[in-house]
């Protein structure tokens, strides 16, 4: 038998890799040291610091997947999970810039583009010296976008881009812009291009006021006929496999992330219930509170252990989308609940910055929305198991 760790129940850590060990204590380190001092203020003020893509890309944290080639850490997918749940322990919005750059900038080019487009973007992108985004929602195309209106028509020398994106991260302040268009010169097919800062016609205004994921910046891509080469075409895939098969990485790192933000969330509802007191004992005495906190704990650990099943299938190249959409919607929804339950817990000191827990709620209602809303994955889930589309 051996003594149960109330903070790593199932011995996690025992299941990883030397490797991925090293690189997770290097992002918990690089998180704690570096963006926690920073959060609550970045929060407040509604701030994005680019120099963070900088930072992480000097600590190996931009395309850990992508191999060393092109400038990644050549590292699993377990290791990528990792990074997340370290990167979201303190805010949702620094996972996303982190997240956004790796799984739906940096993976695509590797897995779709041309060699010169790998040479020209990755290594760029890996440093953090150049700040990638991905343009597939739309106004009239959210859950759906197949629907989207974005439309490539073909010039002489490459294509003409007209259309608006939006809710895009990262594209205010984006050198390198992954966009999604349909193609008339491809039957109509959704196809890839990948624009840059400066072209023509190419603007991103950041959307103001968000009450939510208030640390990473997030704006629209408006494409005013802009005009790009032949060069800028993903040449590797077309259809909705092309942003899906992004999507697939990016809301398999969420399911990870989403548990760094509940952790820190159940670690702060412990702690205050320790050492806040009333009716002459501490909360964390109440048979209530204890039950709370078994049910945080319960929802982390079975999430984590999934995650890292998930996982491991994707680095064996044996995964199913189905089973990222079971992590990415229960551990979000789980991590919401999580958090919300915090904020319950640490009563008006709830709602304070200083206490954290009610921002990290406030992040996980843009999670568990974005890259698949909740309610979408249950339908993906849905059609797996009846065969019908209910969507
Ligand atoms: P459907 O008919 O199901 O599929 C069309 C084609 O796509 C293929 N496909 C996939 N391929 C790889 N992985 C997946 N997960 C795939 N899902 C579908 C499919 O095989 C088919 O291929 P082919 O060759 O036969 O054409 O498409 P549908 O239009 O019926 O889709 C329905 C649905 C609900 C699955 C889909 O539209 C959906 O997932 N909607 C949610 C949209 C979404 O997730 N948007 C995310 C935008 S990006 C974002 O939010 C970034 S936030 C980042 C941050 O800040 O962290
Ligand atoms: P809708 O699709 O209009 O959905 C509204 C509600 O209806 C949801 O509850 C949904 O579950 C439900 N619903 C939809 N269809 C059905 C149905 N058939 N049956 C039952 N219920 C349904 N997108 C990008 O491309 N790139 C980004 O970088 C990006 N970053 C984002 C950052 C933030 C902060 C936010 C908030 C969003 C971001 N998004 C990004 C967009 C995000 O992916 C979409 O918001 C999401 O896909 C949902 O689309 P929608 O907002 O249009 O909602």
């Amino acid at each position: 038998m051996s003594r149960f760790d109330w903070a790593d129940p199932f011995q996690l850590d025992d299941q990883l890799t030397d490797d991925e060990r090293m690189i997770r204590d290097a992002a918990h380190a690089y998180a704690q040291e570096r963006l926690q001092p920073r959060v609550i203020k970045a929060y407040a003020d509604e701030h994005t610091d680019p120099d963070i893509f900088r930072e992480m890309g000097a600590q190996g944290l931009l395309g850990v997947t992508v191999p060393d080639e092109f400038g990644g850490a050549g590292a699993s997918y377990v290791a990528y999970g990792l990074v997340a749940r370290e990167v979201e322990r303190v805010d949702s919005g620094y996972r996303s810039m982190m997240s956004v750059q790796s799984s739906l900038v940096m993976y695509p080019i590797y897995a779709y583009g041309s060699e010169e487009q790998k040479r020209r973007y990755l290594p760029k992108l890996a440093s953090g010296e150049w700040i990638g985004c991905f343009g597939l929602t739309e106004p009239d195309a959210g859950s759906d976008p197949g629907g989207m209106r974005t439309r490539a028509v073909k010039t002489e020398g490459g294509y003409r881009l007209s259309g608006n994106k939006t809710w895009i991260s990262n594209a205010p302040i984006a050198d390198v812009f992954v966009v999604w268009a349909k193609s008339d010169a491809h039957d109509g097919q959704i196809r890839g291009f990948v624009l840059e800062k400066g072209a023509k016609g190419l603007s991103a205004p950041k959307i103001e006021g968000k009450l939510s994921l208030r640390a990473s910046i997030t704006g629209m891509i408006n494409l005013d006929d802009v005009e790009v080469g032949e060069d800028a075409l993903l040449p590797n895939v077309q259809g909705l496999k092309g942003p899906f098969g992004c999507l697939n990485r990016a809301r398999y790192g969420i399911s990870w992330g989403a548990l760094g933000a509940a952790e820190f969330c159940f670690h702060a509802a412990r702690q205050y219930g320790l050492d806040r007191k009333q009716f002459g004992r501490p909360l964390a005495a109440t048979q209530l509170y204890q039950k709370k906190l078994a049910d945080m704990l319960t929802d982390i650990s079975l999430g984590l252990q999934a995650s890292l099943r998930v996982g491991r299938l994707m680095d064996e190249g044996r995964f199913a989308p189905e089973m990222v959409s079971i992590v990415k919607r229960n551990n979000v929804g789980k991590a919401l609940d999580i958090a919300r339950q915090a904020r319950d817990m640490h009563g008006g000191n709830g709602i304070s910055e200083e206490y954290q827990v009610i921002r990290h709620m406030m992040n996980l209602e843009t999670v568990n929305t974005y890259e698949g809303a909740h309610d979408v994955h249950a339908l993906i889930l849905g059609r797996a198991i009846t065969d019908i589309a209910a969507f």
